[in-house]
């Protein structure tokens, strides 16, 4: 019975902080899915194509991690896709209040999905995707905390004036 879990998120794009969570939760399961939300009402830096590609080349080495990409409630895709568990990343105390919320929520609409709770790794528990782009725009340098290949496309937005 090998155990099925999704790391669902936005990645826009995919930090050092989300691959540590996705090495660590890939040797707890079976297989890992990391899903990429589209959400239609938020304008993002990264099309689909981008963050599918990006966080593929980034997992590369990880037999048991498949990237996929879906809309709408995400107990839906879990339970159409066989998958057990939800695993999140817990980098502060304003995290659990939120991640709690949506795990009672998730598990209200479905009750046999567990939530999974990764604290998030100590140097990378202040990185978020929104604050790595805000930074990124004042000029400062961002090698530590992100992929070098996130590092490479971000440079390449910020030449072309997208951040
Ligand atoms: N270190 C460790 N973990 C981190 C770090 C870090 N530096 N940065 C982010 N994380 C974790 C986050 O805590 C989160 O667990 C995960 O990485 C993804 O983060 P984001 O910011 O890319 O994505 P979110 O949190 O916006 O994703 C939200 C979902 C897409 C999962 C959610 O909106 C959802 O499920 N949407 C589908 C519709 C649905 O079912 N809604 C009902 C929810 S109750």
């Amino acid at each position: 019975n090998v155990k099925k879990a999704i790391f669902a998120g936005s990645f826009d794009p995919i930090t050092n902080g989300h691959l540590d969570i996705i090495r660590r939760a890939s040797k707890l399961f079976g297989e890992l899915q990391v899903g990429i939300l589209i959400n239609p009402n938020k304008k993002a830096l990264f099309t689909l194509e981008e963050r599918i590609r990006l966080i593929k080349e980034c997992t590369a080495d990880l037999d048991n991690v498949k990237v996929i990409s879906f809309d709408g409630l995400l107990v839906k895709y879990c339970e159409q896709n066989g998958i057990d568990a939800l695993v999140r990343g817990i980098r502060s105390a304003a995290d659990v209040d939120y991640e709690l919320q949506m795990a009672h929520m998730n598990r209200e609409l479905d009750s046999s999905i567990e939530t999974i709770f990764l604290p998030s790794n100590t140097k990378f528990s202040f990185i978020s995707s929104s604050l790595i782009k805000e930074v990124l725009s004042f000029g400062a340098d961002i090698q530590n905390l992100v992929p070098e290949q996130v590092l490479r496309e971000l440079k390449i937005k910020m030449e072309r004036k997208e951040i």
